[in-house]
């Protein structure tokens, strides 16, 4: 079970952040085991006096740092340690709480410091912290040593699931000899994917903060919910102040309504002329010995509905026109990286994206607080992609994947941009379990975000889709002329517009087009076109959009393109190092497609505007 909160941490007047991202020392355990580790227990010294260590940078993929293909393709434990410093008065002054945060670590992690064990988590894309003031106090003064093995193996019980092989065939595998297959296409990278952080607050800290927000007229209404911990009665005080500093509204307590008038609402980018209004939200909370403990939250202000044809933001209806993502670049893998977040901002505002789903797994919470402030809205999504195998439909896959929806909606809940929760992608949702795993996922994440409509994209057959009856909008992805057809795109027509009418005649529910391209390996030219040219990608999604233009005046809510720039994938015989569906190569230079989106895009929003 989880408990307590997972603010992002920031500084305050009462909290301080130290980043001890950088290099670390690091080493993969290519023992036939992949267990010398915890036999040994390195954790329990300096890496370096238990065997040799190689400079790792955190936050990055260990994958593609070296020139190593065993480290590349390394499935197994890997140790990352460093040495910190930590200020004196963190640890003499007993009223401070030291928090250590991995923003995200792939797959399986455990952390020691100074050698005790603090804390584990499993799973690859969102945070975990631990408490580590008394470890602190008690081992050795200010230097703070660090480890963290991670583990990427991908099991039926993992999220998202994957298979060990075991090739028993001496003939022609040596002793020992394993491979990892997943039901997705994307690398597995792995490695500490974000900031490690210290934090500290006082002792008496405000744990958690939940806003929900409405309007009615021209008054804002904030609900909102403060839970302190290490306090039995603090004094809660909230202040909410608007862009200029004025203050607008304040309450005290611990839970209340704030009332803004005249308020300014949160809208997307080109929907609005005054977008992504974020008023400031300061909680101020003090305990009997009167110390306090402040957080400021951003807050955007707005309303989501979902009719039998329409997504409404603020009783306006929206139309997704924009891109299905990856954490993805050259040499650092699905390392956090601030150049690549805010290059790929720019991307999608010069091509006037208006909206973008985090495929196939939680982003950094960077990218959604750029999104808040950007107007950009998301859909946001777990990391339930491939679930594919009857096996991973069982209790323990469902008690985990049920866990991390409550982990990604605690983290994520008071973001405005983020419109619409995604707790899966193309499962096997025809299989028999499929039905009761759907309901039991959508219906728990209701409980926890009941402002929210929830989905997961499919690929399957409208008939036989058990999931379906439980999700608020469809998404469907499809390939035709690709993986059906391939070659073929005077098709898409016909079987675009059967896909829509299927769907939307038996559940009508608004469809969003979750997912169409096709590959383009950049600098392959032919005309006529031929797959696996810029002209061919550009072909399927001038037919695709002919669909969409008819469609959208009905039921149609959306369309995002696969994918807003290449990856890297497995190797396998469909892939010529990655995935080329991107309109922008992997360095992010635009294909002829990303142009041709691009004039789409700004003809839609001028449209709908
Ligand atoms: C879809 C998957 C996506 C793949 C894409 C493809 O959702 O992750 O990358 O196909 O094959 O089925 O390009």
């Amino acid at each position: 079970a989880l408990q307590g909160g997972m603010l992002s941490p920031t500084e305050s007047p009462s909290r301080e952040v130290k980043d001890v991202s950088g290099l670390w020392s690091f080493r993969a355990d290519l023992s036939p085991e992949r267990n010398r580790g915890f036999e040994q227990e390195w954790y329990k010294s300096p890496l370096a006096e238990t065997g040799p260590v190689i400079d790792m940078p955190v936050p990055s993929s260990y994958n593609d740092i070296t020139q190593d293909a065993k480290i590349r393709d390394f499935i197994g434990w890997v140790w990352y340690e460093k040495d910190v410093w930590v200020p004196a008065r963190w640890i003499q002054d007993r009223g401070t709480r030291i928090v250590l945060r991995v923003g995200s670590a792939h797959y399986y992690s455990v952390l020691w410091v100074n050698g005790v064990s603090v804390t584990e988590h499993v799973g690859g894309h969102l945070p975990f912290e631990a408490d580590i003031s008394d470890v602190l106090r008690q081992t050795s003064g200010s230097v703070c040593r660090i480890t963290i093995a991670v583990n990427n193996t991908l099991t039926l019980e993992t999220l998202p699931p994957g298979t060990i092989q075991y090739m028993n065939d001496r003939t022609r595998y040596p002793a020992g000899y394993f491979v990892q297959n997943t039901n997705f296409d994307f690398f597995n990278y792995a490695g500490i994917h974000r900031s490690v952080l210290l934090y500290t607050t006082p002792k008496a800290h405000i744990d958690d903060i939940t806003v929900e927000t409405s309007f009615s007229d021209n008054i804002g209404l904030v609900s909102y919910n403060v839970s302190v911990l290490g306090s039995s009665k603090p004094a809660v005080k909230v202040t909410l102040s608007a862009q200029d500093g004025r203050c607008v509204a304040s309450a005290n307590g611990s839970r209340g309504v704030l009332k803004v008038t005249d308020v300014n609402l949160w809208w997307p980018y080109l929907m609005h002329e005054n977008p992504a209004y974020l008023y400031s939200m300061e909680v101020q909370a003090t305990a009997e010995d009167g110390q306090t403990d402040v957080y400021t939250l951003p807050v955007g202000i707005r309303t989501i509905k979902v009719t039998s044809t329409q997504f409404l933001i603020n009783n306006k209806p929206f139309y997704f026109h924009g891109v299905n993502k990856h954490e993805d670049a050259d040499i650092r893998g699905k390392g956090f990286d601030w150049p690549l977040v805010v290059k790929d901002f720019n991307l999608m505002k010069w091509m006037g994206v208006n909206s973008f789903r985090t495929s196939h797994y939680p982003y950094a919470e960077e990218v959604l607080q750029m999104a808040d402030r950007h107007g950009i809205v998301i859909i946001d999504e777990c990391p339930g992609v491939g679930i594919k195998d009857i096996r991973s439909f069982g209790n323990v896959s469902l008690a985990h994947h049920l866990t991390v929806m409550e982990e990604l909606v605690r983290r994520d809940k008071n973001h405005p941009s983020v419109v619409m929760w995604s707790v899966a992608n193309e499962p096997a949702s025809e299989m028999q379990p499929a039905g009761f795993y759907f309901k039991a996922l959508v219906s728990r994440t209701k409980s926890l975000d009941s402002s929210r409509p929830v989905t997961y994209i499919t690929d399957s057959n409208y008939a036989r889709d058990l999931g379906a009856p439980y999700v608020d909008v469809i998404c469907v992805n499809s390939y035709f002329s690709w993986y059906h057809d391939p070659g073929h795109t005077e098709i898409i027509d016909l079987q675009l517009n059967t896909q829509f009418d299927n769907w939307y005649g038996k559940y009508q529910k608004p469809i969003i087009q979750s997912e169409y391209g096709a590959d383009a390996v950049p600098g392959l030219h032919t005309d006529p076109p031929m797959m696996f040219t810029e002209e061919y990608q550009k072909t399927v999604l001038q037919n695709y959009h002919n669909v969409f233009d008819q469609k959208r005046k009905e039921f149609v809510i959306g369309e995002l393109i696969w994918n807003f720039a290449d990856f890297m994938t497995a190797q396998t015989i469909t892939r010529v190092v990655g995935n080329k569906k991107g309109i922008f190569t992997r360095q992010r230079q635009p294909k002829p497609g990303a142009f041709l989106l691009r004039e789409r895009y700004w003809r839609i929003a001028n449209e709908t505007g």
